[in-house]
């Protein structure tokens, strides 16, 4: 039986774990396990070490969403503004009247990516999983990707016993995962690295799928410029085919399981790297206009990092109970806003 004492947080941290975890619901919950042998210590050892968490938990399995509700339940409402009695509803068909590119000369938008999250059904996730297990998903999904035709056809490079040349190429095109997060590490992430892990791209780079990171699955479009449109119409193809080839981890409630609860629901996180001169220079007006659209500003070497030469990394916030379409409309009108503001902060 774990049994610990109820921990002690920096004065620093200003996770959403520190504010929602009382000792009520810490000593109601410390002795428990779920069937994967996953506990409370484990789901919290990754907010409590690290102070720079915003959230701070990590669940093993679909399980840990239901025994470690009072703490799961509260965080998720606070983050996603989502009650126990919400369903979610996933949307993944690009409109027949698509988006226009909200920056058709070119002069804002850097690149557009959109990943998605997904995990296997009859798996617990990546903080609880065995050596074995893992090692096993990166055959099947591996398989499957190599398969792949036409656009989205390419190549999968497993990350143990990688040459140093194809390293060196992923690092340069930043698509190597992240080693070493602490995050992820508190979490049993990055247990038995880099075994199991890897990723899959197409030719044109256009198309990849990280294996055994954050999620089991984080299945990504991206390319040069604003075309949202062109970007989720791929990722949808892909999407289509993985889910006729995998059974995923999915409920009513909270949509697409993940083992951080802020990607639960749609797993999805759209991003534009936009240059905003003016309004990086009036961040109240700039966070007033994201605030409306309800966007995410991050550095543009990925979360946790700073914006640099007044390039930001501009994401959905939300990813539960609402549609992936109604989340790509919502960046839409965000990034438009954005954009017409900063021509106007001359
Ligand atoms: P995620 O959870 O979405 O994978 P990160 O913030 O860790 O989040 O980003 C992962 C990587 O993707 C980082 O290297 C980041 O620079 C890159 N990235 C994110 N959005 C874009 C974008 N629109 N264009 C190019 N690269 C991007
Ligand atoms: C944290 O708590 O900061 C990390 N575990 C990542 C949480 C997800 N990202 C976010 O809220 N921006």
């Amino acid at each position: 039986m774990p049994n610990n004492d109820f921990p002690v947080f920096g004065s620093t941290n200003n996770s959403l774990l520190k504010k929602h975890l009382t000792k009520e619901i810490y000593y109601s919950l410390n002795d428990l396990k779920t069937s994967s042998g996953f506990t409370l210590d484990q789901a919290i050892k990754s907010g409590v070490v690290n102070d720079g968490s915003n959230v701070g938990i990590y669940a093993g399995d679909l399980e840990s969403y239901k025994i470690f509700a009072p703490i799961f339940d509260k965080i998720i409402a606070d983050y996603h503004n989502f009650s126990t009695s919400d369903s979610h509803t996933s949307d993944l068909t690009p409109p027949e009247s698509g988006w226009a590119n909200p920056d058709p000369e070119g002069k804002y938008i850097i690149s557009t990516r959109i990943r998605v999250g997904r995990n296997l059904a009859d798996m617990p996730l990546g903080t609880a999983i065995s050596k074995e297990q893992r090692d096993e998903i990166e055959s099947k999904v591996s398989a499957i990707l190599k398969g792949l035709t036409g656009e989205l056809a390419g190549d999968y490079y497993p990350l143990a016993g990688m040459s140093e040349e194809d390293s060196t190429r992923l690092i340069e095109d930043h698509f190597l995962f992240k080693a070493g997060d602490k995050y992820l590490e508190a979490a049993g992430l990055n247990r038995d690295w880099p075994s199991g892990r890897g990723i899959f791209h197409n030719h044109d780079k256009t198309f990849l799928v990280l294996i055994n990171e954050e999620d089991q699955l984080r299945i990504i479009s991206m390319q040069n410029g604003g075309d949202i449109f062109q970007v989720f119409s791929r990722l949808s193809k892909a999407v289509a085919i993985l889910s006729d080839a995998f059974s995923f981890l999915y409920n009513d409630h909270l949509g697409f399981i993940t083992s951080c609860p802020t990607n639960l629901g749609t797993a999805m996180r759209a991003s534009v790297h936009i240059k905003l001169p003016n309004l990086a220079k009036n961040m109240e007006i700039f966070e007033k206009i994201t605030d409306e659209y309800f966007l995410q500003i991050r550095g543009i070497h990925g979360e946790h990092s700073e914006s640099e030469e007044g390039i930001f990394d501009i994401s959905n916030k939300r990813r539960l109970g609402i549609s992936e379409v109604d989340l790509l409309q919502g960046l839409y009108d965000g990034v438009l806003a954005l954009i017409n503001m900063d021509k106007e902060a001359v």
